[in-house]
């Protein structure tokens, strides 16, 4: 069959989103798979074209009605389920026929609400999408018809308009019999920058809990990992395929099996594949032995998840961690001049003023290189978003202002206060930058060499 995977747009970005160059790993393990069962698969990242004129979706709705797909496959987190819901729209205005499905992080931890929610969407699956989608296909091929109702892993609607969620599949044990993530086949190659980062997982699932996370809800509670053999391979292949200059490990806790880590970097320093790349962690999951490894196999930055400045936040988020260890793992990295940025969050519903502020002055304490601060917000299927009476939806993605206020305060003092605590971040950003620049050493004969070539020339 002929199907077309679309990450939506995000359409405040105007063609601007980098990140969003990036071909989303979930379609790209869902695309491969359907490739190597035969069917043709094409990619649309609508992101990377810039939406001007009345009509910002007539670009997007030209390319679908081109690629004339058998099936349009959308991915989505809960902050993309508007711009899911119009594609997938747009899609059945054009033909009624193309069958739309949706898999992803909001279509797993809340299935039954995303079909209902979407009149343009035929299925939604949950979980890992490999094998549902190629079941899904195989039967809609089939004379006999669909039988959603013993497809594991698929909601769907029955004769009555009813949604119907089947049991989960289990999921899958052995990673290192999936395909690479498909990387080519855009509708757009042209609008990709060369030279950007390309990104990989090494791992699925987390056996952690924190309350705001939308990983454990989504996936079963199995962690599962692809062998360092395997992850080294698929390195191989991004520096002989697209000569990537950057690598970016997107798994939330890259770290989290400490044996396995050290046997990946092994691997990329026997092999001569030392990459410079990034990658997130938490701080109680790396040490100095692992961080001189990590270093010499090419880590240049690490994101640490480190949420709150205050011990009883942490304990009640579930990060069990000391404020010591964490000014520790830090100056750990940062010693090893490997470049440290910290995620931030406030605004749980126990915090008042006081708390939030200690969560500010802590990251602007740490010295990170960069602070990232985000409003605390309830995504489906956490345990934050039943403490918020599982009521409001958040329907920007963009976390860095207040969408939801799950605080005491009245709404509009949350605000006020969240956009000073953001300003003190910001500052904060902004002298770290112009730090930088001043340590920039030049040796004065080479910049006496480079003007003087600069004047001759
Ligand atoms: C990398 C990442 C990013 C990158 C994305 C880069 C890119 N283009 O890929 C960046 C930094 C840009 C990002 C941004 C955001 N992210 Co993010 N991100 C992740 C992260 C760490 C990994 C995603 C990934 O690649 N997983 C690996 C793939 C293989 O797994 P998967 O996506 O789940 O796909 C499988 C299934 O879901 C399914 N599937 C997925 N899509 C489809 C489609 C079809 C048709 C089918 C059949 C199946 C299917 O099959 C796949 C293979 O089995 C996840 C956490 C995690 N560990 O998953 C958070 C996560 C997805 N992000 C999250 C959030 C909240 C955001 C932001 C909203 C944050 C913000 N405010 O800025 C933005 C939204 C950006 C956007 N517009 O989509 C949440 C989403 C929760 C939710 N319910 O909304 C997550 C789960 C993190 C969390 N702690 O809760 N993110
Ligand atoms: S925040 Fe990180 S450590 Fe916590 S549950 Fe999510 S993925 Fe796991």
């Amino acid at each position: 069959m002929k199907v077309l995977l679309i990450d939506p747009p995000d359409l405040f970005l105007q063609g601007q989103g980098l990140t969003r160059q990036v071909q989303p790993l979930g379609l790209a393990y869902v695309g491969a798979w359907l490739r190597e069962k035969g069917h043709e698969v094409r990619f649309l990242l609508p992101d990377t074209r810039a939406y001007t004129g009345d009509d910002p979706w007539g670009e997007l709705r030209r390319a679908i009605e081109a690629e004339a797909p058998d099936v349009v496959g959308l991915t989505a987190v809960t902050a993309m389920m508007p711009s899911a819901r119009r594609v997938a729209r747009e899609v059945k205005a054009l033909n009624p026929e193309i069958v739309t499905v949706l898999g992803g992080t909001h279509a797993s931890s809340n299935p039954a609400q995303a079909l209902r929610a979407a009149p343009g969407l035929d299925y939604v699956i949950r979980g890992e999408g490999e094998l549902t989608m190629e079941e899904l296909l195989e039967r809609l091929e089939r004379p006999g018809g669909v039988e959603p109702g013993s497809v594991a892993g698929l909601a769907w609607r029955d004769e009555g308009g009813e949604v119907q969620v089947n049991a989960p599949r289990p999921s899958i044990q052995d990673l290192d019999a999936l395909p690479m993530p498909m990387r080519d086949g855009l509708v757009w190659p042209e609008d990709v920058q060369p030279g950007f980062y390309q990104a990989m997982v090494t791992l699925r699932g987390c056996p952690y809990r924190c309350i705001y996370c939308a990983v454990p809800s989504s996936n079963d509670r199995l962690t599962r990992y692809r062998s360092p053999e395997n992850v080294v391979d698929e390195i191989a292949l991004l520096r002989e395929r697209y000569a990537i200059p950057y690598l970016f490990f997107h798994d939330s806790v890259f770290t989290l099996h400490r044996g396995r880590t050290e046997a990946i970097c092994r691997l990329m320093l026997e092999r001569g594949l030392v990459v410079p790349f990034a990658c997130q962690t938490r701080t109680d999951r790396v040490d100095e032995a692992l961080l001189d490894l990590l270093k010499e196999a090419g880590c240049h930055q690490i994101f640490f998840g480190i949420e709150s400045g205050d011990v009883r936040s942490l304990k009640r988020i579930r990060k069990k961690m000391t404020l010591e260890s964490i000014r520790a793992a830090v100056g750990q990295v940062k010693a090893r001049g490997i470049r440290c940025t910290g995620f931030f969050m406030v605004g749980f519903p126990w915090e008042d003023e006081a708390l939030m502020r200690q969560t500010s002055d802590f990251a602007c304490d740490l010295e990170l290189d960069a602070v990232s601060l985000f409003s605390a917000t309830p995504l489906p299927g956490t345990e934050l978003w039943e403490m918020a009476g599982g009521a409001e939806m958040p329907d920007s993605v963009d976390f860095t202002t207040p969408q939801v206020n799950l605080t005491g305060l009245e709404p509009e003092a949350y605000a006020t206060l969240f956009a000073e605590i953001k300003a003190q971040v910001d500052a904060y950003n902004q002298s770290q930058m112009m730090r930088r620049l001043s340590e920039m050493t030049f040796d004065p004969a080479e910049r006496l060499a480079a003007k003087r070539s600069w004047l001759d020339g």
